[in-house]
């Protein structure tokens, strides 16, 4: 056993070894992996915990899951986007996803009440984006799974603690623990699934001595990310919410029409900004993209253009696609 290996994988590997079922040991060794210093003393040991990693992999896809490798969440990826609610304990984060969505979580009094992740669906006008509520993050604990939700994710909401002192803390904390593991929370999307996009809510805004706090909030991010204050009780600034997604997160609607009839109205293909008419074709049906003629596209009270797939789209489009 090599001396070097330092005291945070120490702890990783005490980690490991209390680690009772196959995704938890999973999570554990990444842990372990993540925190080991690299250099030609460990090369050894990092081998070893690459081999205890395909090996648990192997064991994780025989205990009767689907293969495809994903994590076994029990719930899908679905609606017009996927954000993640991460913070410390305590913050808020369950509180908010019961009062936007349709989902009802444990509201906790105690630290740890909500042990797996659990999605709702906020609605915003016509379309829905899932929302997903997480176990904390502390500098000791990353719930099992979470850094590849938040890979996989199109952005996340971190949520703070206005109510109390160790608000800061408990953020750094948050933050140490996803850079010891190589992800970093970011203002912009960067295609980088490393690099998660991020927006904070200062929760509990209600609280005695929040306003202070949220100065303190301020000064620490500065321009990092951009800080929503708001109370998880409060109707008004809560409603704002699925709005704010929505523009955030660059939504874009598009409506379709078969030639001579009225557009479907009801249900709305959905792709983020910047994408294009060929996008909304690979949603339909492999066929519409590789076959698409041209497609005429109306634009608010304009005249119908005539356009190619290389077109981008706009929120409200409709389009009629000519194969
Ligand atoms: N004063 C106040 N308390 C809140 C607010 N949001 C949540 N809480 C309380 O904070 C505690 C933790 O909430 P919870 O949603 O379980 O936090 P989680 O651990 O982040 O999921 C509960 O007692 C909530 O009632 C808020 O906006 N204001
Ligand atoms: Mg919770």
């Amino acid at each position: 056993m090599p001396t070097n290996t330092g005291p945070e994988y120490k702890k990783a590997e005490e980690a490991f070894r209390a680690a009772k079922t196959i995704d938890e040991k999973i999570t554990r060794l990444e842990d372990m992996m993540a925190v080991l210093p690299k250099h030609k003393g460990t090369d050894h040991l990092f081998a070893d915990l690459k081999r205890r990693m395909s090996k648990l992999l192997k064991q994780q896809e025989s205990s009767g899951r689907k293969s495809g490798g994903g994590p076994t969440l029990g719930f899908e990826k679905e609606g017009a986007a996927q954000v993640i609610l991460v913070g410390p304990p305590n913050s808020g984060k369950s509180s908010i996803l019961r009062a936007i969505t349709n989902a009802s979580p444990d509201i906790g009094e105690y630290p740890f009440s909500t042990h797996a992740m659990q999605p709702g669906m906020v609605q915003y006008e016509d379309i829905q984006i899932q929302l997903v509520d997480t176990p904390p993050v502390t500098a000791e604990f990353m719930p099992t799974h979470l850094l590849s939700v938040l890979r996989g994710a199109e952005a996340a909401l971190l949520v703070a603690d206005l109510s109390v002192d160790s608000l800061l803390d408990d953020l750094d904390a948050v933050f140490q623990a996803f850079e010891l593991r190589h992800v970093a929370f970011v203002k912009q999307a960067s295609g980088d699934r490393d690099r998660v996009r991020c927006r904070l809510i200062a929760n509990k805004k209600d609280a005695p001595g929040a306003v202070a706090r949220l100065e303190l909030l301020r000064e620490m991010i500065a321009d990092r990310f951009e800080i929503l204050p708001m109370s998880s009780n409060e109707p008004t600034t809560l409603g704002m919410l699925p709005r704010m997604l929505f523009e955030w997160l660059g939504i874009v609607r598009v409506y379709t029409k078969a030639p001579g009839k009225k557009p479907e109205l009801e249900k709305p293909y959905t792709v983020f900004a910047g994408q294009t008419v060929g996008d909304i074709c690979s949603l339909i049906h492999k066929d519409f993209l590789q076959n698409l003629r041209f497609a005429r596209m109306w634009r608010g009270s304009e005249n119908p253009l005539t356009v190619s797939k290389h077109e981008p789209v706009r929120d409200r489009d409709i389009l009629e696609l000519h194969i």
